[in-house]
């Protein structure tokens, strides 16, 4: 693959610890992966992205890095991890790790010695600790709030508080000293010696704070010191050949994400605009438009994302009344009808296979996976569950381990019981069952996902439909005619020279409702 691999590639997300278990222990791991990567090039995937794989005590199912530069034990060794780098290569499958620069792991060494240390310390200078307010200090310094819920500060044995956005079980670096920066373009030559091709940078537009701010997102969101931070970052991955950076930049102002993507910042970001956008013709047409007019004149290749490990599966999120996403409701225990879901969800995945760029489908999003639910309480691991007060189930739903095979769980998973316990009904739902099965969600994505690396990807598309209408039709580079329609009624195809691929059938030269084609123009 050439310099560009990644403008056009179909990116798999795995969550490693419930993909698949190589040792019985009931938690995926690399040996698992391993011996599924012939699925995944079956699939027809580019690259894979891995969740965190760091050493962690998982207080944030491993986005609380103990050690950046090891292999978490129960996932493997880094002997392991170098092994499927290169199996991975060999199928022309590229790899893209995570890593979190926003906050560390409380056991990771150096937060360690910082509390050894004490305050004044040159160790605590690599966090935020500061003293307290009140009396004796027993007030947190700011009223800064928690992502996850409840204050953003904890204090310690010696009376000083240290900051953390998320769980307490993660301190926030301090980004204005140089020992954080020099110490992640280590971290990230660390990973590229070892044959990594991209790097996704975790919650991207944190970092940098103005502690003197009263709080808010404004205080630490999208501050312009953090330019200079993957300013740093891009001179370090343009040592290597051929490696990339994704942002993770959660920001509503297209202008301010397009900052991200300037040439000497990183090469692409995750758009959740769509992925936030309801199951609405005038609303999706918009979003794809401002996507493509935020993109193409930075020469940065759009990106489609339909689900990550932190939001509500697809087939759940379109069968609900309110078929919009965001991390401030995620419409736990709203109704959702199942079978209008799925339709949806199908054509959401040929709309976004066949849109210009790169696309991200996350493990379980092929099999039409949905949104576990009913995950009993003493079971839930997500922290955003406990720290909200358990107001929000949080984001364990979407987690839960992988149906392989078989009638029961763990449904070849792995032999023990897993992580999180699997629904009964994924028997319909395994890769097995689905691979047999000419009308499945899996046998789509893999007609889709290899169609796409021969007609789709990177590009540029023109529209057949009119801003207004309830289908979207729009044709690509290629000769390739995509059509969706989200009205009540059928609709007529345009005229075509062949049928290539439908998310449902068709009925005759109709396009029913909630259904998506592709079709050869003539
Ligand atoms: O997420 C960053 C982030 O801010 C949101 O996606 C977050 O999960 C959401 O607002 C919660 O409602 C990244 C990771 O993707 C996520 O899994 C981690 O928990 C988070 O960073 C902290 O590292
Ligand atoms: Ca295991």
């Amino acid at each position: 693959m050439s310099e560009t691999w990644w403008r056009g590639a179909a990116i798999y997300q795995v969550y490693l610890r419930s993909f698949a278990d190589g040792n019985g222990d009931g938690i995926g791991d690399l040996a698992g992966l391993r011996a599924r990567l012939p699925y995944l090039s079956d699939l027809g995937v580019g690259a894979i992205w891995l969740n965190p794989w760091y050493p962690s005590p998982m207080a944030d199912g491993g986005y609380d890095v103990a050690d950046y530069r090891d292999i978490e034990p129960s996932f493997g060794t880094l002997a392991e991890a170098e092994e499927f780098i290169a199996e991975a290569h060999a199928l022309g499958i590229k790899t893209i790790t995570d890593i979190v620069p926003n906050h560390g792991s409380d056991r990771q060494k150096w937060f360690l010695q910082a509390l050894e240390a004490g305050p004044g310390s040159p160790e605590r200078e690599r966090f935020h600790f500061r003293t307290g307010r009140g009396e004796s200090g027993e007030l947190p310094p700011n009223d800064w709030q928690s992502i996850f819920g409840g204050p953003a500060w904890t204090r310690i044995a010696d009376g000083e508080w240290y900051l953390h956005l998320f769980a307490p079980e993660q301190p926030d670096f301090n980004w204005d000293n140089p020992e954080v920066v020099e110490e992640f373009h280590d971290v990230l030559r660390f990973w590229f010696d070892r044959g990594v091709d991209g790097i996704r940078i975790d919650s991207a537009a944190l970092l940098v704070k103005d502690m003197d701010s009263l709080g808010g997102e404004e205080a630490y969101t999208d501050l312009d010191g953090v330019h200079d931070v993957y300013r740093g970052w891009r001179r370090v991955a343009e040592e290597y050949d051929d490696r990339i950076l994704i942002g993770e930049v959660w920001l509503p102002d297209q202008e301010r994400f397009a900052q991200y993507l300037r040439p000497d910042e990183m090469h692409t970001a995750f758009n959740f605009d769509f992925l936030a956008c309801a199951w609405d013709a005038v609303a999706l047409r918009c979003s794809i438009d401002l996507t493509l007019a935020t993109h193409i004149p930075l020469g940065a290749p759009p990106t489609w994302v339909l689900s990550n490990h932190d939001v509500t599966r697809p087939v759940t999120k379109y069968g609900r009344a309110d078929t919009s996403f965001s991390h401030a409701d995620r419409k736990h225990g709203m109704p959702s009808d199942p079978v209008l879901g799925e339709r949806r969800a199908r054509a959401a995945a040929l709309l976004a296979m066949a849109l210009p760029g790169g696309l991200y489908v996350y493990q379980g999003e092929e099999l039409g996976l949905p949104e576990v639910e009913d995950i009993p309480d003493e079971l839930r691991q997500d922290p955003i569950w406990v720290r909200s007060g358990r107001t929000d189930a949080g984001r364990d739903g979407c987690r839960v381990p992988l149906p392989w095979s078989g009638d029961e769980p763990p449904f070849g998973f792995g032999t023990g019981s897993t992580w999180l316990p699997q629904p009964l009904e994924w028997k319909a739902l395994t890769a097995e069952a689905q691979a047999a099965n000419p009308t499945s969600m899996f046998t789509l994505y893999r007609s889709g996902l290899h169609l796409r690396r021969e007609l789709l990807g990177d590009g540029t598309l023109s529209w057949l439909s009119d801003a207004q209408d309830e289908v979207l039709a729009f044709r690509r580079d290629s000769g390739l005619i995509c059509v969706v329609n989200l009205g009540a009624e059928p609709v007529a195809l345009p005229e075509h020279e062949s049928i290539l691929l439908a998310s449902g059938p068709l009925e005759g030269d109709l396009l029913p409702s909630d259904t998506a084609v592709w079709l050869r123009a003539v």
